[in-house]
């Protein structure tokens, strides 16, 4: 249901429906990923200078396997804009496999000769989609599956996340990231929460000239890559955390009207969904739980002209709803499944034991999980702002955004 508030405003805050909605399609080494991102307002000014860096983003970092230098992502549009701003209509995109060419057989469309097929994969990888998916979708082919489990399809979602980020940055918005964790090892380990620790203007250095794994203690950074070393020389994986930052987003996104519009559930929700990540925690977090309620709650410290906060545990929500502080949600990302030194396995066709597959793969994920994380914060923030403040245009958006932030810029004195 639709209805108009008391401004005058268009809400939409009703469970289940999003403003922006993404789909996207497309197998790893299929001819190419897209996806169709419905519900931007019209009239934004599309960069997509800014969606290819994106792309490269995801691209980058220490750990990854071959495929990476094959792939050279860029986005192609095919609908919804037009002299480049959006027309309010969907927006779809591209985005193209190289190494397509070299898998024309393998993932052909068309059906071709089982004398010219490759043998099924049938030893099914612990920790991947490979068995369950398997049997799921009843095929002897373990390859059916696990292409679209591959985290090559993040790539689309990083195109979407970008376009969405362009958004929030019209509001005032920025979204960014930082490997925090690798293995054992991590950043700041002396300090209580390594956010604090981040150097002003890291990020944009990072833009610039990104560090092999993004992580903004060199020191940590040093032996997080010597774990990375260690664990392929073993024919092994490592995992990790990541920590996005939204800045500059308007108090009140989200709701605790339902359970499914509360922000902190939906930011949760979406880094979930990124291939590997197996933990969410917003600001403390996990941390929360030893303390007591004095040592958690962000004590509130307006001034003549703005409401602050002495600390920010919350991670910037409460009750589900933006309150001003920087949104804060770290990552949990599992070692990826794909080892070179596989573990036991057995065969789905013959019951045999032995070793699990080995697909080509990388050692680590995290630099570019984080930038995947920025995407995903992004789209969930997007949809979260349009939800509240409407616009079918971007000038309605922001003259919305504009008012809010007026009304709850501090305290009223007098
Ligand atoms: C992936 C395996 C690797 C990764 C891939 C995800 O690809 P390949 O099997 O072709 O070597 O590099 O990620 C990407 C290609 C990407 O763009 O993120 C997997 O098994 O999940």
């Amino acid at each position: 249901m639709t209805w108009i508030g008391r401004a005058g405003r268009t809400q939409r805050e009703e469970p289940g429906v999003r403003r922006l909605r993404l789909l996207t399609a497309g197998e790893s080494h299929g001819p190419a990923l897209s996806g169709v991102l419905e519900g931007l307002p019209a009239g934004m000014r599309v960069r997509t200078r800014q969606v290819d860096l994106d792309l490269r983003r995801r691209q980058h970092g220490y750990g990854s396997g071959k495929r990476m230098q094959i792939e050279r992502d860029r986005v192609q549009w095919t609908a919804g804009i037009r002299y480049g701003r959006t027309m309010g209509s969907p927006v779809g995109f591209t985005v193209e496999n190289r190494d397509w060419v070299n898998w024309t057989d393998r993932m052909s469309v068309e059906p071709i000769p089982a004398s010219r097929r490759p043998k099924p994969i049938s030893r099914a990888r612990p920790g991947h989609i490979d068995l369950a998916g398997a049997l799921k979708y009843e095929t002897d082919d373990i390859r059916d599956v696990l292409e679209r489990a591959s985290a090559r399809s993040t790539a689309a979602r990083a195109v979407a996340g970008s376009l969405a980020r362009q958004l929030l940055a019209l509001c005032g918005g920025r979204i960014w990231s930082f490997v925090d964790q690798v293995g054992p090892h991590r950043a700041f380990p002396e300090a209580d929460d390594p956010l604090e620790c981040v150097p002003s203007g890291w990020f944009e250095a990072d833009l610039r000239e990104p560090s092999p794994l993004r992580c903004p203690d060199p020191a940590a950074e040093e032996l997080m890559l010597a774990e990375i070393d260690a664990a392929r020389d073993a024919g092994d994986t490592v995992g990790g955390t990541f920590t996005v930052v939204a800045e500059g987003m308007p108090i009140g996104l989200g709701s605790s009207a339902e359970w499914d519009t509360r922000l902190d559930g939906q930011l949760a929700g979406a880094v979930m969904a990124i291939p590997a990540v197996k933990g969410v925690e917003i600001g403390l977090g996990f941390g929360s739980v030893a303390r007591r309620g004095s040592g958690v709650h962000d004590v509130i410290s307006a001034g003549a002209a703005s409401w602050g906060r002495v600390t920010n545990n919350a991670g910037g929500i409460e009750g589900g709803v933006s309150n001003g502080q920087p949104i804060v949600v770290r990552a949990a990302v599992k070692p990826i499944s794909t080892l070179r030194s596989p573990l036991p396995s057995v065969d789905m066709s013959s019951g045999e034991v032995g070793r699990a597959h080995i697909e080509r793969s990388d050692v680590t994920i995290l630099p570019r999980a984080g930038v995947v994380g920025e995407a995903m914060v992004a789209l969930v923030l997007a949809d979260a702002l349009l939800t509240s403040f409407g616009g079918d245009s971007v000038g309605d958006l922001l003259a919305a955004v504009r008012r809010r932030r007026r009304r709850t810029a501090g305290p009223r004195i007098g």
